[in-house]
């Protein structure tokens, strides 16, 4: 990055007193400029919290949703608006489709629980049921939570996540749409069909290829990851948890980390010890698509009364989905 965009860059934030927040799947450079970066949670919650007005947030759009259903009367704005794919997987319509062929098997009784990676509509609708939202950081114990309704729950999108889940718990799963009806009626942990394609890269062979190669190599894989990839790790963990995994290890430890390729880079720059858990880059192509010259276009369009990528919700859709991370902060 031109040292002149980064000075330009921080002159704008200053001038119109905004906080810059990015995510860790963010690229070096954007993270660089960043006056906090984290996982979803941790900007949502510390991004709603600041006492600056205007949010600057790279990432992908349902994360600078989340701050502004948290921060209503902030203003969020994105260099990109850029979709994350698995988000994109189900809208509010097939939600009411997924209920309703749960109708037609004869389940009532459904607890839901949607993964942060969903758009404001979807929790919203997650809301007005009375269900949670959750992140990998705190995907566990939400599960507990959402368990103790003593209802089928249905967890959305991510398949994995959620038979992830359900395997830690030793709790029966399936799949709507792929299995059959008698599966789903069995099953205590009904899953909506859909996948992060980044952590769909990361398999069982890309594990046997490390442990082959280096005898005492430890795996450590986000929960997004095939639950198959998820049983043969040594370590399972949030992108937070993954850094603090890592970092904690000395560095002559070798470990292969199954994440977005940006975080893995950035882990041990100094060590030869940290490898990327795949034969091709794994890298979130919508994560990437934001470059320190959106970052200052955006702002100098802000700066010539121009707000451009702007986060706006209607009202009812943002109060509902409200409701639902709200119980997330309450119990995480
Ligand atoms: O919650 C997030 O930020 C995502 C998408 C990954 C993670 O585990 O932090
Ligand atoms: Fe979405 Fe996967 Fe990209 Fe994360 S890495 S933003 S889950 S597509």
């Amino acid at each position: 990055m031109q040292e002149r965009t980064k000075e330009k860059i921080q002159e704008l934030l200053e001038k119109h007193n905004a906080l810059l927040v990015a995510h860790f799947y963010q690229k070096d450079e954007v993270v660089e400029l960043a006056h906090f970066c984290g996982d979803s949670l941790e900007l949502a919650r510390k991004a709603s919290k600041d006492s600056r007005n205007l949010v600057v947030f790279c990432g992908v759009g349902f994360m600078g949703e989340s701050v502004k259903i948290l921060a209503p009367n902030k203003r969020v704005i994105m260099p990109k608006i850029a979709c994350c794919s698995m988000a994109r997987m189900i809208s509010s319509d097939y939600y009411d489709r997924s209920m309703e062929l749960l109708k037609s098997y004869g389940i009532e009784d459904i607890f839901p629980m949607t993964y942060i990676n969903s758009s404001a509509e979807v929790k919203a609708k997650v809301g007005a049921m009375g269900g949670v939202v959750c992140t990998s950081a705190n995907a566990k114990k939400i599960f507990e939570y959402a368990r103790s309704a003593n209802k089928r729950i249905f967890f959305l999108p991510d398949k994995c996540l959620g038979a992830n889940l359900a395997d830690m718990f030793n709790l029966k799963y399936s799949i709507l749409g792929m299995d059959s009806k008698e599966d789903i009626l069995q099953s205590d942990v009904i899953c909506y069909n859909g996948f992060c394609s980044v952590h769909q890269l990361f398999s069982v062979d890309d594990i046997d290829f490390y442990r082959q190669k280096y005898e005492d190599i430890l795996i450590a894989v986000h929960p997004e990851c095939k639950p198959e990839v998820v049983k043969k790790a040594d370590f399972v963990g949030s992108t937070s948890q993954i850094i603090a995994y890592v970092k904690g290890l000395p560095d002559s430890q070798a470990v292969a980390v199954g994440t977005e390729f940006n975080l893995v880079s950035r882990l041990r720059p100094q060590s030869n010890n940290t490898f990327v858990l795949s034969s091709t880059i794994p890298e979130c192509p919508t994560m990437n698509e934001t470059s320190p010259e959106d970052v200052l276009k955006l702002l100098e369009a802000y700066d010539q009364g121009r707000v451009h990528n702007e986060i706006l919700l209607d009202k009812e859709i943002a109060d509902m989905a409200k409701r639902a991370l709200d119980k997330m902060l309450e119990l995480s």
